[in-house]
């Protein structure tokens, strides 16, 4: 099977396993693992933040960042697309207590202008403004890059009301890499970050917040709360480790060749697509002739996987276990149920 569902199926590399396998552990709920110190040492210093927290996924990570940024009854502002909102199953509703309050984006990014205007004043009738979330690279809206100086902006407008940001960087190297500047220089747009270990980067497990130290104190209560304290997590953090030291600069070929995947589609008949979305490993586009579900179906019979975005779109996702070749028999598969 030709897996392009998502960047998660990526399966540990060799020196992943090898790594894990001869692991240094300790009890990290006592602090005392070797290896996942060292993860969350490398982690912060790569994000330029304080301090860093191992935790088992981006949800749990996005989560814990709420739960640590607000308290029940406040409101948080988001884009209408992004993971928190659309992927989460109401975590927030359910855990923190807080309002949601989506707001449209531009290809994924919200603008510093549209931002301001939705904080909250301070009246009775209104819940106070507690949290301001961006994700980048966007993923509903097609892996999107949110520029720097938009980041910028709306961390400017974060600190002029006295607000934090968190950064859903799920795929924060994808971004950096597609804008050509480090991580940290993206980190630095934001309070705190998540960002994932186990999409392109290729490990099994984990995501990492990032952030200043006693919030990262806090939001290590907040893990130990909701069950993610986790004792000898050295082996998955072995994992963390190689991934993000060997497997960063290689996104660039995940860009490739969805870039190669984009140009492909462009002219194909039977489809709704605009190339220019395509930024970096996610390309997305709505058939026209048959329904999405009807689509997929047909993929499957060719050996290829691909997943719906709701309503009735088909994401594709480059990774580092799909090769050029891989593509051209998707593309050919494409034509064939197409034509
Ligand atoms: N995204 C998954 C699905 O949940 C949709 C995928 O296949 O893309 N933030 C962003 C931007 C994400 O794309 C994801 C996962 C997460 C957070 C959550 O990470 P996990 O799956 O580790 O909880």
């Amino acid at each position: 099977m030709i897996d392009l569902r998502s960047d998660t199926v990526t399966r540990p590399t060799a020196e992943m396993r090898r790594a894990m396998y001869e692991a240094e552990v300790g009890d990290d709920v006592y602090g005392e693992d070797p290896t996942v110190n060292r993860l969350q040492e490398m982690a912060a210093e790569m994000m330029g933040k304080e301090d860093a927290l191992l935790v088992v996924s981006g949800t749990m990570g996005n989560q814990t960042a709420v739960l640590t940024h607000t308290r029940p009854g406040t409101e948080v502002i988001l884009e209408q697309d992004s993971h928190i909102f659309y992927y989460e199953a109401a975590a927030a509703s359910v855990f923190a207590g807080v309002q949601l309050r989506p707001l449209k984006g531009h290809r994924g990014a919200l603008s510093a202008e549209q931002v301001e205007e939705a904080i909250r004043e301070d009246d009775i009738h209104l819940p106070p403004t507690a949290l301001i979330c961006l994700e980048n690279t966007h993923n509903r809206a097609g892996g999107t890059v949110i520029p720097l100086k938009t980041m910028q902006a709306v961390y400017e407008v974060a600190l002029k009301h006295n607000l934090p940001l968190h950064l859903d960087g799920a795929r924060i190297f994808n971004a950096a890499i597609a804008l050509g500047v480090k991580a940290s220089e993206l980190a630095a747009c934001a309070t705190t970050v998540q960002f994932c270990l186990s999409k392109g980067l290729g490990a099994p497990i984990g995501s990492i917040l990032v952030g200043p130290r006693a919030w990262i104190a806090e939001a290590r209560r907040w893990r130990k709360r909701l069950g993610g304290g986790m004792r000898q997590a050295g082996i998955i953090a072995a994992a963390g480790i190689v991934a993000l030291t060997t497997m960063v600069d290689r996104l660039a070929e995940d860009h490739a060749n969805a870039r190669f995947l984009a140009d492909g589609l462009a002219g194909m008949p039977g489809l709704e697509f605009d190339p220019s979305t395509v930024e970096t490993n996610i390309v997305i586009f709505k058939p026209v002739s048959m329904s999405a579900n009807a689509l997929l179906e047909e993929l499957k019979k060719r050996g290829v996987l691909g997943v719906i975005m709701e309503p009735d779109r088909v994401r594709f996702t480059t990774n580092k276990d799909i090769t050029r070749s891989d593509l051209e028999k998707v593309l050919t598969a494409l034509h064939d149920i197409l034509r």
